[in-house]
Order: C-alpha cells, then structure tokens, then sequence
C-alpha cells in the first residue's frame, strides 16, 4: 500500500494545477501528463481537458409568427450561432446551419458544435443566435427579410467550468421573442433552444 505524506486532494504531481484526485476522480485526465489531450493547453488551463472544448446549442423549437414568406408561402430560416468572449466584443466561434426550405416551424434542430479555444480563461462565454430567411431575392417584397435579414437575435451567458467526460453539464435555456429590424414593435419569431459547454 502506498502511503501518502500528503492530502492526496491537494497533490499535483506533474504540476499543471489540476490535483491528482481531480485529475483521476474527475476529469479523466493523466497525473503524470501535463497537456494530456496534446492541444497545446495545460490540464490546468484547459476547458477540457481530455478533449476539444464546444459550445453545443439545440434548438428545440422556431415558430415564425408574422413573416410568412409572400412568394412560396413560408420563410426559408436559418441560423447563425455566434460565441463571444465575455466582453462580448470578440467572437470566437460562429457556425451556420442550412437553411430549411418553406418552414414556420421548426422543432428539433442540431446539436450545432461551437468550436471555442480551450484556453480561453474567462468566466462565460456570451452565445448568441440569429436567425435569417434565405429567400431574399425580392427586395420589394416586405415578407422577405432584405435587406435586413436578422429577425430574430438573443444572447445567453455559458458559464465556463472545466468540462469534463462524466460531468453533469447544466444547459442554459434561451427562450424568447424575436422582432425584424424593420418593425420593431413586431414580433416575428419565438425561439426555444439551449447551450452548454461541452468536449468533443
Ligand atoms: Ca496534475
Ligand atoms: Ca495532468
Ligand atoms: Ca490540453
Ligand atoms: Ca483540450
């Protein structure tokens, strides 16, 4: 039997900030390996540290409410996902998901992955999601979103704990409202969707 002359809670054997105890008992991450992922970011100092930090965002439902599309019925939407660093003035990330063809509502879509730096050492990240309608070839056509395409934007806050293989990851709801920049007092879109921080 080995015996330690230490708190074994408190050891940090190869000294990368992460104690031995979370390292085994937590993370699943090497003891004895200071970048055990081989990303470049200590154990200690990385998001994830047994793989590749991501914002994961479900969107659960979309419903157009108002800006049903004047020339094939329906809009055409689709969604741009933004991550920001905490300021929000530097982004960090962004996808964008196909559009769907003639929809006003959408369950179901994604998970859409985020990649985000797994350095990145503040204490939330700011996701944002926009929604668009494709169908924008008619500029007269005020059901179409042109030429402000955005109606729908909301930013949720993601907590950055260091995510690991086992852990719980508490979504973030994002639930709300959307309005077209044309018509502010308008509402065009309600959105339900959720983000975490998670590996890949
Ligand atoms: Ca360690
Ligand atoms: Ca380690
Ligand atoms: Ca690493
Ligand atoms: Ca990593």
């Amino acid at each position: 039997m080995k015996v330690f002359n230490t708190d074994p809670k408190l050891s940090d054997t190869d000294r990368d900030g992460l104690s031995d105890y979370d390292e085994v008992k937590v993370f699943g991450s090497d003891p004895n390996d200071r970048d055990s992922d081989r990303d470049g970011v200590i154990d200690g100092k990385d998001l994830a540290p047994t793989g590749n930090a991501v914002v994961e965002v479900y969107i659960e439902e979309f419903l157009e409410v108002s800006k049903a599309d004047a020339i094939s019925g329906y809009g055409d939407p689709y969604f741009v996902i933004a991550v920001y660093d905490e300021s929000g003035n530097v982004e960090l990330g962004r996808i964008q998901t196909e559009p769907v063809i003639d929809a006003v509502k959408l369950t179901g879509l994604g998970p859409y992955y985020i990649d985000v730096p797994d350095d990145y050492s503040g204490d939330m990240f700011i996701v944002a999601i926009a929604a668009y309608d494709e169908d924008t070839w008619n500029e007269n056509d005020l059901y179409d979103i042109n030429p402000d395409p955005q109606y729908y934007s909301l930013a949720v806050y993601v907590q950055t704990e260091k995510v690991s293989p086992s852990g719980v990851h508490v979504p973030v709801p994002i639930e709300g409202d959307g309005t077209d920049d044309r018509n502010p007092g308008e509402n065009d879109a309600i959105l339900r969707a959720w983000a975490v921080l998670t590996l890949q």
